[in-house]
C-alpha cells in the first residue's frame, strides 16, 4: 500500500465514526435503527467531515449479544435490510468519500450458526474440531470443567453438552462459542467470509476481541488477582491463558496479506486487556513491524483515565511509546460497551467535552468518535426493566450493563426525536432535552457540533495535525501541552483541564491563534495575538501558530 509523503490515506489521515446500527437511525419505523436509515444520514456525516464509519455487526443473529452472535458471517440480517440496502449504502458512501468498515466477529460465533450446529451433532462430525472441547477432569468422583476460566458474561467458561457428554468453551455467552482457532479450517473458512465482503468493496474490518481468539494449547488455568475487582469473577483473573497467545500473531500476519491483495483496506483490532488495566504495549504488538499485521489497533487507557492533565499526558506518552514510529496509533474515547467520555470523563459538562475533543482531534493518529459524541449525548439512565444487555440482566445492579451508550441518536426535538416514527425506540432516549439534537446544535455557531465540525476540518486542512509529529511541553499541572510539527510548520496546542485560569507555556504567549473564533474564551481572529495572552481560560483549547510554512 502506498503511503507518500502528501498523499491522504483515509484511515491513517483522516476520522472514523462508529455506528452502532440499531441506534443511530430508523428507516422502517419498527424501533430499531438500519441500513437504510444509516443511508439516509450519510449526508450528515460528509457535513461532519468523517472518512470512515465502522458499523458494528449487522450480520443475522439470534440477537443474543445484538449481532456479536453471528449465525451467517455473509448476509444481513432482515431487522437492518438485506443486501441491496446494503450494497446501496456502500455505494452512496463511496460517491460521497466515505469508507466503510465491517465487524468481524472471529473468536466466536452464534450457536446457531450452521456450523456449530454440526458440531453439536456428535463426537465424530467434521465440524466437531471448529470449536472448542474437552471432557472435563474428575475431582473427588465429580465431574468438573478443564480449569478455571470464566466467561465475561457470568458463570464459568465452559458448557457441559449432555448428548455428547463433552464441554463447549465459550468465553462470553454460552450461546457464543469460541471457534478453535489452532484449526486451519477455521482460518480459511473465516478468511474466506472475509474476502466475500472485501470483493464486495468493503474497506475493511473492526476484528472483535482479536486478542481472545487463541487459547493456551493446554488449557492451562489463569492465575488470580491479588486485588480482586468484583462482582464479575471474570475480572478476578489475570486472563493469562484465555487471550494474548502468540500464534495470533500469525494469523493476523496471514489475514493481513490477504487484506493486502486489495487497495486501501485496512484493519483495525479490540485488544481488549484485564478490566482496568492500560496495556497499551500489547495494542502496539498487535500491529507487529508496523505493515504486517494490523493497520490499527485500540488502545483503551483513556477508558479507564481520569478528567487529568498529567494522566493523559502520561498515558498518551505511554501509547506513543508503545508504537513507535513504526505503527500508527489511533485514539478513542467512546464505544458501545463503555459509559460514554461525556458522562464519565466530562461529568456532563460540555464545556469539558469540548476540551476533549480537542484533545482527541489533534493528536498524532487515527481518531475514532462514536455516534452521538458530537452533540454531547450522555449515557442514558436505563431501568431495570428496561435492560436489553446480557452483561446488565446478568450483574444489575453491580453492574448496569452497556445499554446506557447504546440509547438512540437524538436527530430532532419532537416524537421520535427523529430517531424513529414508531411509538417505542428498542431503548429509552438519554435525554429529550431539545438542545441535545443535532437539528438544534446545527444552527447554533456556538454548539458542540460545530466545534467537532470545525476541529475536523482543521484536522484535515493542516497535515501537522494529521501526519505530523508530537512533542508534549512542560507546563502547569492542569494544563496539557504539546506541539504538532510537520515539515517546518509548528502547532501548538495548550488544553486546560482547570476550571481555573492556568498560564499557557511562557514561550507560547504572543502567539497568533490559528481558529476563529479561537475558543469559548480568550477570543481573537486568526493571525491575531490571542487576547487573554499569558492565560487560558476555564477549560480553553488554545490553537496557536508556531511556525507559518510548510517547507
Ligand atoms: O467486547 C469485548 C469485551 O470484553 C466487553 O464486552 C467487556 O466484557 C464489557 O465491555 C465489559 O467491560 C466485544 C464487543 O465490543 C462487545 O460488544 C461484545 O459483546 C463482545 O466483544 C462479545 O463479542
Amino acid at each position: 500500500m502506498s503511503d507518500s509523503k502528501d498523499e491522504f490515506l483515509w484511515w491513517k489521515h483522516g476520522v472514523i465514526y462508529q455506528i452502532y446500527p440499531r441506534s443511530f437511525s430508523d428507516g422502517n419505523a419498527n424501533g430499531v435503527g438500519d441500513l437504510e436509515g444509516i443511508r439516509r444520514k450519510l449526508g450528515y456525516l460528509r457535513e461532519l467531515g468523517v472518512d470512515g464509519l465502522w458499523l458494528s455487526p449487522i450480520f443475522p443473529s439470534p440477537m443474543k449479544d445484538f449481532s456479536y452472535d453471528v449465525m451467517y458471517y455473509c448476509a444481513i440480517d432482515p431487522l437492518f435490510g438485506n443486501m441491496d440496502t446494503f450494497d446501496r449504502l456502500l455505494r452512496e458512501a463511496h460517491a460521497l468519500g466515505i469508507r466503510i468498515i465491517l465487524d468481524l466477529v472471529m473468536n466466536h460465533s452464534s450457536d446457531r450458526h450452521p456450523w456449530f450446529r454440526e458440531a453439536l451433532s456428535g463426537r465424530t462430525n467434521a465440524k466437531r474440531e471448529w470449536y472448542i472441547w474437552h471432557p472435563g477432569r474428575s475431582r473427588f468422583g465429580r465431574r468438573r470443567p478443564p480449569n478455571n476460566w470464566m466467561a465475561a458474561f457470568g458463570g464459568r467458561a465452559w458448557e457441559w453438552d449432555e448428548k455428547s457428554r463433552e464441554y463447549y468453551l465459550h468465553l462470553f455467552l454460552k450461546e457464543q462459542p469460541d471457534l478453535n482457532w489452532r484449526n486451519h479450517e477455521v482460518e480459511r473458512a473465516m478468511f474466506d467470509q472475509a474476502r466475500f465482503w472485501l470483493e464486495k468493496g468493503v474497506d475493511g474490518f473492526r476484528l472483535d476481541v482479536i486478542n481472545y481468539i487463541v487459547k493456551d494449547r493446554e488449557l492451562k488455568s489463569n492465575p488470580y488477582r491479588l486485588h480482586p475487582a468484583p462482582p464479575r469473577r471474570h475480572d478476578q483473573q489475570h486472563h493469562r491463558h484465555d487471550r494474548n497467545q502468540p500464534e495470533t500473531h500469525d494469523i493476523l500476519k496471514r489475514f493481513r496479506s490477504l487484506l493486502d491483495e486489495y487497495p486501501e483496506r485496512m484493519l483495525v483490532g479490540e485488544i481488549y486487556p484485564d478490566e482496568g488495566v492500560l496495556e497499551p504495549e500489547t495494542s502496539a504488538s498487535y500491529q507487529g513491524g508496523g505493515d504486517d499485521e494490523l493497520h490499527l489497533a485500540f488502545d483503551f487507557s483513556p477508558m479507564f483515565a481520569q478528567f487529568s492533565a498529567r494522566k493523559f499526558r502520561r498515558l498518551l506518552e505511554r501509547w506513543y511509546h508503545a508504537a513507535g514510529e513504526h505503527r500508527w496509533p489511533s485514539h478513542v474515547l467512546s464505544n458501545h460497551d463503555q459509559s460514554r467520555a461525556m458522562s464519565r470523563l466530562a461529568g456532563g459538562s460540555v464545556e469539558k467535552a469540548r476540551l476533549l475533543a480537542a484533545m482527541l482531534l489533534t493528536q498524532r493518529g487515527t481518531p475514532f468518535l462514536y455516534y452521538g459524541e458530537e452533540i454531547g449525548m450522555t449515557d442514558g439512565l436505563i431501568r431495570r426493566r428496561d435492560i436489553r444487555d446480557p452483561l446488565g440482566q446478568r450483574y444489575w445492579p453491580f453492574h448496569r450493563g452497556r445499554d446506557r451508550s447504546r440509547t438512540p441518536m437524538q436527530w430532532q426535538p419532537g416524537p421520535g426525536l427523529g430517531f424513529t416514527d414508531a411509538c417505542h425506540p428498542w431503548l429509552p432516549y438519554s435525554t429529550e432535552d431539545p438542545g441535545t439534537t443535532v437539528a438544534a446544535q446545527k444552527n447554533e455557531a456556538g454548539s458542540l457540533f460545530n466545534w467537532y465540525r470545525q476541529l475536523i476540518e482543521l484536522r484535515k486542512r493542516e497535515p501537522c495535525l494529521h501526519r505530523g509529529n508530537i512533542v508534549f511541553v512542560d507546563s502547569h499541572r492542569d494544563v496539557l501541552a504539546y506541539i504538532r510539527e510537520y515539515r517546518g510548520r509548528q502547532i501548538a496546542i495548550a488544553l486546560n483541564f482547570s476550571h481555573r485560569s492556568r498560564p499557557l507555556p511562557e514561550a507560547w504567549h504572543d502567539l497568533p491563534s490559528l481558529i476563529d473564533p479561537p475558543t469559548h474564551s480568550g477570543a481573537g481572529a486568526p493571525g491575531e495575538a490571542r487576547q487573554a495572552g499569558s492565560n487560558l481560560g476555564s477549560y480553553e483549547a488554545a490553537f496557536l501558530e508556531i511556525a507559518g510554512v510548510i517547507q
